[in-house]
């Protein structure tokens, strides 16, 4: 293949991902995970899988970052999950390590890549990705948006009874209960949410979707999302890759827009060869814009604990 793409964490997130972008022979991959040969079995289990599907894209796994070297996008999803009795603050702290550990590899073998970080606490490990790395902002930002709006856009489907593909949706601010869904930038086949449904529907479809990372831990009982959570990060580096430069809601870290600074936030952003192109700055009515501020409000104040 003319890409290449590692993705760190052959976990739920980090192994689907793979086999997403293998199938779609978007890229050749290499999968790390810390977990002995763990990510070496899974890749030798997708490549026999290749003659059946009829893919050629090589997936290489391991535990040495030697196999990540000249990477054109690298995702990271390595990390550890919330445990019993664990506080946000330990799981804080715990991820921020193996953050680090895990971008200070990839960066030494792979200058040129683009960094697209997915391990919870989302905003927060994107800081300390741009932080290790150097990076400017079009090389190092998270996914979160695409899933929350992919959420809300199938619960609009949903609701109205029309083709998933007629709707789009935008979920801005931080990965956490206080993104902002924004109804207004919501369209079915380009006619506005509020103009189809009343305030009680769309209130409900705002509030799954900013539980819908819990309603699904609460059905998988162990774990969490992965199925759409990879889709999303599968969208994203194909719009790099193939500089299609759709525009999609990302963690990116914010210069003044939206009235925002030395933040990360999800805002609508334009993703090409190089990254992010530009943020797009949607204009907001002063209630979208308060709600975006104090979620970037709640991001920060995990920023002052990293
Ligand atoms: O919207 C979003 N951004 C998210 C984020 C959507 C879904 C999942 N989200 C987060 O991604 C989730 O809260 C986790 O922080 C990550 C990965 O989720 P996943 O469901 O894939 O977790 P797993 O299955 O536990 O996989 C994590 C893997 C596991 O195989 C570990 O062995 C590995 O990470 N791991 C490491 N790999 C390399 N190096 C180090 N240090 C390491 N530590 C753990």
């Amino acid at each position: 293949m003319d890409h290449k793409v590692t993705v760190v964490g052959a976990g739920h997130v980090g192994a689907t991902t793979v086999q997403r972008i293998a199938e779609a022979e978007l890229a050749d991959v290499a999968m790390v995970d810390i977990m002995g040969d763990m990510a070496k079995g899974k890749a030798l289990d997708m490549m026999e899988s290749a003659p059946v599907l009829g893919f050629d894209s090589k997936i290489e796994g391991g535990s040495d970052y030697e196999i990540t070297a000249g990477s054109d996008v690298c995702v990271v999803t390595a990390g550890l999950p919330r445990k019993p009795g664990m506080s946000r603050d330990d799981l804080l702290a715990k991820n921020k390590a193996i953050t680090q550990e895990v971008v200070g590899e990839l960066v030494k073998r792979s200058p040129d890549t683009i960094l697209i970080m997915v391990t919870n606490p989302l905003d927060a490990m994107c800081e300390v990705a741009r932080r290790v790395s150097g990076f400017g902002r079009e090389r190092v930002f998270g996914m979160a948006g695409v899933l929350d709006s992919a959420r809300m856009r199938y619960f609009v489907a949903a609701e109205l009874g029309v083709s998933v593909k007629d709707v789009t949706a935008f979920v801005l601010g931080g990965h956490g209960d206080s993104m902002v869904p924004l109804a207004r930038y919501t369209t079915v086949a380009g006619v506005p949410l509020p103009e189809l449904l009343d305030d009680d529907r769309i209130d409900a479809i705002n509030s799954r979707t900013r539980k819908g990372g819990g309603e699904i831990v609460g059905l998988l009982k162990q774990g969490s999302a992965y199925y759409a959570p990879s889709a999303a990060v599968f969208e994203m580096v194909a719009s790099i890759l193939r500089n299609k430069k759709q525009i999609l809601p990302c963690s990116v870290y914010l210069k003044g827009e939206y009235g925002l600074e030395n933040v990360f936030a999800g805002v609508p952003a334009k993703l090409g060869r190089k990254g992010v192109d530009k943020v797009m700055e949607f204009e907001l009515t002063n209630a979208e814009r308060k709600e975006l501020h104090t979620s970037a409000a709640d991001v920060k104040e995990l920023f002052e604990k990293l």
